[in-house]
C-alpha cells in the first residue's frame, strides 16, 4: 500500500470512529452503551438465553429492541432457543407463545388490560427464569422497553415482581408542527415530517422517533397543529399520513389528526360548515371512511374551534358539543375518538378570561358522545410558568376531560433554558379539586376513577424538531420523557423520573447523578422566580413570547397584553379574582375556594393570580410585597449561577459535546434571567415607587433600554 493510501485509510478510520462516538444526544435515553464489568457479570448470570415466541410486526419491533439493547449493555449476544433451561429470558403472550401459556399466569395476566406487562422471576435457585408477559403484542413491546431500562438504570433484576399497567388509555403527543415544516411554538429546528418526501422517502428517524414514543408508553401522535391546515385531510396528504402510520404501527402508535372544522367548505366545495346541516355531516362521513381505508387503525380527530380566530360551530349559531359529535359520529363507526379542545376565549367577551372556558364548557355536560374527550389546558389561562389547576377539572363529571400539558417551552424560555417540567406536571396531577371530597386529585379526574369513566387521556404539545437531539436542549429531552411517563403511572414522583432520565442519558455515578437531579428539580422555581413570581402571569414578550414584556399594552385585544394580568397601580399589584373582583375563584369546589380567598390562606406562589395586594403588604418572610417580589426576582438569577456552579462541577464526568452545549446555554440562560430580573423590577418599580432593597445588585441599565430591545426572527412564532 502506498504512504497516501495508507494516511487516507488511517485519517477515515478517526474521523469515522470519532463520528459514530459523537455524543449528539440523538440516542437519547436509548443509548445502550456497555454496562460496568460487574453489571454486566451481574445481569448475565441471570440471562443465559432467550425464549421469545411469536411472530408479529410488534414483537419483531420488540425483538429487535431487545437485540440492540442486550447487545449494546452486555455486550452478548444471545441464543433464541424454544425449550427452558437454567437462565431464560421467556418473553410472550399466551397467545404468541405456549410457553407462557403454560405458565399459570392467568390471574396476573387478568389484571394488565391490553397494554399492560408483567416482569416477573420464577423457577426455582436452579432453573431460574425472567418472564415478560401480557396478554397483547403491545404489552409485551412495554415490557421489553421496561425490562432494558431495568438494566439502563442498574437495578437488580434477581427477583422481580413488576406489574405494569397504563393510568391513561391516550397518551398522545401533540405536534403543533405546520405543512411548510415550521413549528408553531417549536424551538428544535423544522418539523420532523418531510411531507415534500413523503410518502416515498420514509426517513430512518421517523422509526426512532417511534421506539422513543413506545420506550416511554406513548401510544399515539397527532401529526399537526391545532391551528389546522384543510389541505391534510385531502387525498395527497392522506397518502403521506398513511406512510408514517406504517412506519408507527409497529410500536403501537396510532396516528391522529388535527381537523379544520371549515374543511368541508375549503376542501370539499360545501357552503357550509354547519355541523347539523345534513351535506356537512355526510361530507365528514365520508371523509372519516376515507381516512380509514388508508389508515385502518386511525385514532381520530383533535379539533380547536371558535378559538384565536378559528373556525367553528359557534359560526354557526350551534355549540361544542353539536360540532364534536358531528365528528365523533363520523369516527365512531370505526373506533376512533375525537379530542375537542377547551382553549377558547373571546376578547369580546367581557369578562376574566381564566373563566370563559368553564363558562362554556360546564352547561355542555352531559351532552357529548361517549367517543368524545374535552381536552383542557392544565390552568385556566396559557401554559404559563405556574398557573393554578384549571377549575374544569371535576366539574364535567359525565364528560372524560384529558389533560393538555406543553412539553415545548413556550412560555419557559424556549429550548436555552434547563426547566425540568416533571415538577410542573406533578404539581398539576397532585392538585386537590375536592370534587368528591379530599383526595380528589386532578391525576384521578383524568383516569378517570373519581367519575368512572373508561375514557381517558393526556396530551402533551411536543417539543420535538429535526434538531440533532430532537429537542434543542438536551434538557429538553427529559421533558418530553416525564410526560410520557406520567401519563403511564401519574404516581410517579418527579424525583423518580429525573433519576431513571439522569442515568439513563448520562450516567448511573452517583456523584453525577445528585447534583444534575438537584438542578433538575429546582429549575422550575428558579424559571418561575425570574419570571412570574408570586402569581404574576403573561407577562412575556408580545406575539413571538420571547423575552419579558411587563410594559406591553393597548394592542388588538386586551387580553393578549401584559397590563390586562398583572394590573399593577400605585396601590399594589395582582389580577382580583376574589368575590370583589372577577370571582373566579367560585369555579372550584368550596374547600379550594376558601383556600383561594383568603389574601392570608391563599399559598404565596398563587398570590397575585388571585389576589390585587398592596406594595406594603406583609408577606410570610416579614418583607413588605414589593421587597418580597424584588427577592424572588433576584433569587431566580442567583439560582441560574448556582445550577451554572453544579454544571462545571461536572465537568469530565460527562462527554465534552453535551457538556458544552448545556454549559454554553445555562450562560445565554443567565444572561435572559438577567434580563428577564431587570426588565420587571424596574417596570413594576414604576408603580411600587420603592427601593430595590439594600443588598442586592442594581441593575445595569434602565428601564427604558429593556423596553426598546426587540427581537426580530424569534423562532415559532
Ligand atoms: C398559545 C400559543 C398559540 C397556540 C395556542 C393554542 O401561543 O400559538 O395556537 O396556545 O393552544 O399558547 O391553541
Amino acid at each position: 500500500m502506498n504512504k497516501k493510501l495508507g494516511f487516507i485509510i488511517l485519517f477515515s478510520l478517526i474521523f469515522f470512529s470519532n463520528l459514530s462516538f459523537a455524543e449528539d444526544g440523538y440516542r437519547l435515553w436509548m443509548r445502550y452503551d456497555a454496562l460496568p464489568v460487574q453489571k454486566r457479570i451481574e445481569y448475565l448470570s441471570s440471562i443465559s438465553q432467550i425464549v421469545f415466541q411469536g411472530n408479529s410486526e410488534i414483537l419483531h419491533a420488540a425483538k429487535q429492541e431487545l437485540n440492540t439493547g442486550l447487545k449494546g449493555l452486555l455486550s452478548s449476544s444471545f441464543m433464541y432457543a424454544n425449550a427452558l433451561k437454567n437462565g431464560t429470558l421467556i418473553i410472550g403472550t399466551p397467545k404468541s407463545s405456549p410457553i407462557i401459556a403454560s405458565l399459570n399466569l392467568e390471574q396476573k395476566l387478568s389484571t394488565l388490560g391490553d397494554e399492560g406487562f408483567l416482569l416477573l422471576s420464577a423457577g426455582s435457585s436452579y432453573n431460574k427464569h425472567i418472564i415478560i408477559a401480557a396478554n397483547t403484542d403491545k404489552g409485551i413491546l412495554y415490557g421489553v422497553f421496561n425490562f432494558l431500562q431495568l438494566l439502563q438504570t442498574h437495578k437488580s433484576i434477581s427477583n422481580l415482581n413488576i406489574t405494569s399497567v397504563p393510568k391513561l388509555k391516550l397518551r398522545i403527543l401533540n405536534h403543533w408542527d405546520n405543512l411548510d415544516r415550521t413549528v408553531e411554538r417549536g424551538y428544535a429546528g423544522f418539523s420532523l415530517w418531510n411531507w415534500h418526501k413523503l410518502p416515498d422517502y420514509l426517513d430512518p428517524r421517523y422509526t426512532d422517533y417511534a421506539r422513543a414514543n413506545a420506550s416511554i408508553g406513548i401510544n399515539g401522535t397527532v401529526l399537526t397543529n391545532v391551528n389546522a391546515n384543510a389541505l391534510f385531510l385531502t387525498e395527497e396528504y392522506l397518502l403521506k399520513s398513511k406512510a408514517l402510520a406504517a412506519v408507527f404501527r409497529p410500536y403501537g402508535i396510532k396516528v391522529y389528526f388535527t381537523a379544520r372544522f371549515s374543511a368541508p367548505i375549503e376542501i370539499g366545495g360545501l357552503k357550509t360548515a354547519d355541523p347539523l346541516d345534513p351535506e356537512v355531516k355526510l361530507w365528514w362521513k365520508n371523509k372519516a371512511d376515507e381516512i380509514y381505508k388508508h389508515i385502518p387503525d386511525f385514532g381520530g380527530f383533535l379539533v380547536k374551534a371558535n378559538s384565536e380566530g378559528q373556525p367553528g360551530p359557534q359560526n354557526y349559531g350551534r355549540n361544542h358539543a353539536d360540532g364534536a359529535n358531528m365528528l365523533a359520529d363520523a369516527v365512531a363507526p370505526h373506533g376512533g375518538v375525537v379530542m375537542w379542545r377547551a382553549f377558547v376565549y373571546d376578547n369580546k367577551v367581557p369578562e376574566d378570561r381564566s373563566k370563559q372556558a368553564f363558562n362554556e364548557f360546564t352547561p355542555l355536560d352531559g351532552t357529548f358522545r361517549k367517543n368524545v374527550l374535552v381536552q383542557v389546558k392544565n390552568g385556566p389561562i396559557d401554559f404559563q410558568p405556574r398557573e393554578p389547576f384549571h377549575p374544569l377539572f371535576g366539574k364535567m363529571p359525565k364528560t372524560p376531560l384529558m389533560m393538555e400539558f406543553q412539553i415545548t417551552q413556550e412560555y419557559l424560555g424556549f429550548s436555552t433554558h434547563l426547566v425540568y417540567l416533571g415538577s410542573l406536571f406533578k404539581e398539576v396531577l397532585n392538585s386537590d379539586t375536592y370534587a368528591k371530597g379530599k383526595g380528589s386529585t386532578v391525576a384521578k379526574v383524568l383516569d378517570g376513577s373519581i367519575d368512572n369513566h373508561s375514557l381517558s387521556g393526556m396530551a402533551g404539545v411536543a417539543n420535538i424538531g429535526n434538531d440533532r437531539n430532537w429537542t434543542g436542549h438536551i434538557f429538553g429531552q427529559a421533558n418530553w420523557f416525564a410526560f410520557g411517563k406520567l401519563a403511564w403511572n401519574h404516581d410517579l414522583t418527579e424525583q423518580q423520573i429525573a433519576d431513571d432520565w439522569i442515568r439513563m442519558t448520562f450516567s448511573n455515578d452517583p456523584a453525577l447523578i445528585n447534583p444534575i437531579k438537584n438542578i433538575m428539580l429546582t429549575s422550575r422555581e428558579t424559571a418561575i422566580n425570574y419570571m412570574t413570581p408570586l402569581g404574576l402571569h403573561h407577562l412575556m414578550g408580545y406575539s413571538h413570547h420571547f423575552g419579558p414584556g411587563p410594559w406591553v399594552a393597548n394592542k388588538e385585544r386586551a387580553d393578549w397584553t401584559a397590563v390586562y394580568y398583572h394590573k399593577a397601580d400605585s396601590a399594589g399589584i395582582g389580577f382580583n379574582r376574589t368575590k370583589t373582583g372577577s370571582n373566579a375563584i367560585n369555579q372550584y369546589f368550596p374547600e379550594v375556594q376558601k383556600q383561594f380567598e383568603d389574601v392570608n390562606t391563599v399559598p404565596e406562589k398563587e398570590l397575585l393570580w388571585f389576589h390585587h395586594v398592596s406594595w406594603t403588604h406583609t408577606m410570610k418572610s416579614g418583607r413588605p410585597l414589593w421587597d418580597e417580589l424584588c427577592h424572588k426576582y433576584y433569587e431566580g438569577v442567583d439560582s441560574v449561577r448556582s445550577m451554572r456552579k453544579t454544571w462545571e462541577s461536572q465537568k469530565g464526568k460527562i462527554d465534552s459535546e453535551r457538556f458544552t452545549q448545556v454549559q454554553t446555554l445555562l450562560k445565554m440562560q443567565e444572561k435572559e434571567a438577567t434580563i428577564w430580573r431587570n426588565s420587571c423590577v424596574l417596570y413594576f418599580q414604576t408603580f411600587s415607587k420603592m427601593p430595590i432593597p439594600s443588598g442586592l445588585e442594581k441593575p445595569e441599565k434602565s428601564l427604558e433600554y429593556y423596553q426598546k430591545l426587540k427581537y426580530s426572527f424569534v423562532p415559532g412564532n
